[in-house]
């Protein structure tokens, strides 16, 4: 029996374990990523390890979420994090430069190795053939102090892809189908594997906008086989060199299998305030619309730019629409500068933002109250835009331009015939805007500002636990809403103690105030607790709240692991009715837990007043055992690997 490609990539890489589903694996980690707002945790992290050298092929610090500088404090942490880059030897990508998956994507990828980031939408470069995993900050610092990365290995869903798209349906439209029929927690557990005849009519970019995506369907990442499209792309990156081909044996088996005929799917949209919540546009009423933001590391290629281009031209942006653009990449818009498109742009009515995530983390463009806003974003969470009452509604660029022209949600096909964009045979690959580290780094000390103040480290686990169960938040939890983030917020990712004022901020304005009442606590959640993005500080600023414990009905991969590191515990109900069996402000207590957890038992919730108890189960490894003990990740590390 042949191997599938994910198989087949672990296997080369495998350190330690075996691959089996569930089981854990060590892999060896060739490439790091972070980006500034999670990565002013992991170079604190790192430097706490007191390492010289690390351990990776080649790890890259992007600044590319944070680059609103009304303050000091977004500019202390890129000072910061050019430092930390400098004296570990670590290439510092500056802002403007352009979003880190985009950029890493265009310059870094390599099909065939494991790319760990700081970011939940590293598999973007997935659409290269890279098994390229989001994490937890200090993952990714242990991925460069050590060189490998712990993980429950995956099973494979394959997507096999037949057929070809209709003219003004692309690669979002597919990723908004499959998210509405796997929803936001169907890929939880698997690394998506797509093959078929269908792919070979996608771009690598067209690609990854759909292995972007994955992240929002929980998966551990997705990826595409590496074959001429892929070599193509390389090629006009000026890096044929790191090409190989990749695919999976014919007879290979997958756990899971779909098929999906790439011709009947319509152009699509996702509703507030869920990725998956996807309809065709052709079955809604006329929507009118205030605001388009067209761009993120879901949709800002080159070629998605162009095809907004070629709708924008010789047309206006509707009277009533904010139009605004913010590209992949510094090249990117060098290439467009040069060829005329900005211009058209401009001249259409455009406001166009540099390089960045800009709008997509609510950076700048909080759409007014009330707002309907279009956007080729990949998350619609409520309020992460800005503005809490406003809608946003998830297309593709095709959709977005041409809406942005009728003023109204429109199906873009009725713009007419949409000519095939050509790529350039070169694309632009200047380099300038990253800096290099020094050949010899003797010395180097990193640079500290005022802002950047140290990250909580919890105490060894007690055998018996006590507390108040301080929020029941419900199901599909996100960590916008655990730790929001906007312009506002995150100047303060290097400040817990700022931050903790804002948590669960969506729910709730006084979770600290209750935190610090009764001295910690508990939090009670339903299903996919913690989807969504990768930042640390959805576990940190709970930890620094005295937050002992989350009991839920299941938990997102990411968010679950960031628990752990931290030394929180992350408990499920075993009978997941018992959930409501509790309310908010229920002094709880799990007695003997250390011993539940060496044993492999099942855990007592007892329920005081009620005099009840109810079962809870922990699923985890030895190593996450041994972490929560200790009293996460960083006490563990003092006393083993
Ligand atoms: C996001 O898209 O939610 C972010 C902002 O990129 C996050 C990282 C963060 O919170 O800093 C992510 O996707 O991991
Ligand atoms: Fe940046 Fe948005 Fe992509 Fe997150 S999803 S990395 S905020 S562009």
């Amino acid at each position: 029996m042949g191997k599938n490609l994910t198989c087949k990539i672990f296997e080369k890489k495998l350190l330690s374990g075996t691959l089996e589903p569930g089981r854990e694996i060590g892999v060896r980690v060739n490439q790091t990523l972070t980006q500034d707002s999670t990565g002013t945790m992991v170079y604190l992290q790192l430097e706490t390890m007191g390492i010289k050298d690390i351990k990776t092929d080649l790890s890259v610090a992007y600044i590319d979420h944070n680059t609103l500088q009304a303050g000091f404090e977004n500019a202390d942490d890129h000072e910061f994090i050019r430092s930390a880059a400098a004296k570990y030897g670590i290439i510092f990508s500056k802002p403007g430069n352009g979003i880190c998956h985009q950029l890493h994507l265009e310059r870094f990828a390599k099909p065939g190795e494991i790319l760990i980031g700081s970011d939940s939408h590293t598999p973007t470069c997935g659409g290269l053939g890279m098994i390229s995993i989001g994490s937890g900050g200090l993952d990714v610092a242990m991925g460069m102090a050590k060189g490998y990365y712990y993980m429950k290995a995956p099973r494979v869903l394959n997507i096999e892809l037949s057929g070809r798209l209709d003219q003004w349906v692309s690669a979002k439209d597919v990723i908004l189908y499959i998210l509405k029929q796997l929803t936001v927690k169907g890929g939880t557990g698997y690394v998506i594997e797509y093959s078929g005849e269908g792919i070979k009519e996608l771009s690598v970019t067209d690609r990854s906008t759909i292995t972007n995506m994955g992240a929002e369907l929980g998966a551990t990442t997705s990826i595409f086989p590496s074959d001429e499209v892929t070599r193509d792309f390389l090629c006009r990156q000026g890096r044929e060199r790191d090409f190989v081909p990749l695919h999976a044996d014919i007879d290979c088996s997958y756990d899971k299998k779909i098929q999906l005929d790439l011709s009947t799917i319509k152009p699509m949209v996702a509703l507030p305030h869920s990725p998956d919540n996807g309809e065709k546009i052709s079955n809604l009423k006329r929507l009118k619309i205030d605001q388009v933001a067209i761009g993120s590391c879901t949709n800002s290629s080159y070629t998605d730019l162009m095809k907004v281009t070629h709708i924008l031209r010789d047309q206006r942006v509707h009277s009533d629409v904010s139009l605004v653009i913010s590209p992949g990449s510094s090249n990117i818009l060098k290439m467009m500068a040069s060829n005329g498109a900005l211009a058209d742009l401009i001249t259409a009515g455009a406001r166009i933002l540099e390089a960045a995530c800009g709008p997509c983390i609510g950076m700048g463009q909080a759409p007014k109250n009330g707002a309907v806003s279009l956007r080729t974003f990949n998350r619609n969470f409520k309020g992460r835009c800005g503005t809490q009452n406003a809608e946003v509604y998830l297309v593709s660029p095709e959709t977005a331009a041409v809406s942005a022209i009728t003023g109204y949600l429109t199906v873009p096909s009725s713009f007419g015939l949409m000519p095939e964009i050509p790529i350039p045979e070169k694309f632009e690959t200047s380099e300038n805007y990253f800096i290099y580290p020094p050949k010899n780094r003797d010395g180097l000390q990193v640079v500290m500002g005022s802002n950047i103040k140290p990250f909580p480290v919890n105490i060894p686990l007690k055998n018996n636990l006590n507390g108040t169960i301080l929020l029941k938040a419900g199901n599909n939890i996100t960590t916008d809403d655990i730790m929001p983030s906007n312009a506002k917020l995150l100047p303060f990712r290097s400040n817990i103690p700022e931050l903790s004022k804002h948590c669960f901020g969506t729910i709730t304005q006084d979770f600290r105030e209750r935190a610090l009442k009764h001295n910690g606590g508990f939090v009670m959640g339903g299903e996919n607790y913690g989807q969504g993005s990768s930042r640390e500080h959805a576990a940190l600023v709970p930890l620094y709240l005295g937050v002992k414990g989350i009991i839920t009905k299941s938990f997102a991969r990411i968010h679950r692991t960031n628990l752990i590191n931290s030394g929180i515990l992350p408990l499920l109900f075993k009978n997941k009715e018992d959930y409501d069996l509790f309310q908010e402000e229920d002094e709880i207590e799990i007695p003997d837990i250390i011993s539940s957890l060496e044993k492999g038992t099942e855990i007592c919730l007892f329920h005081k007043s009620g005099n009840f108890s109810v079962t809870l189960v922990f699923e985890g490894t030895d190593r996450d055992i041994r972490m929560l003990k200790a009293g996460g990740y960083l006490n563990y590390l003092k006393t083993a690997e």
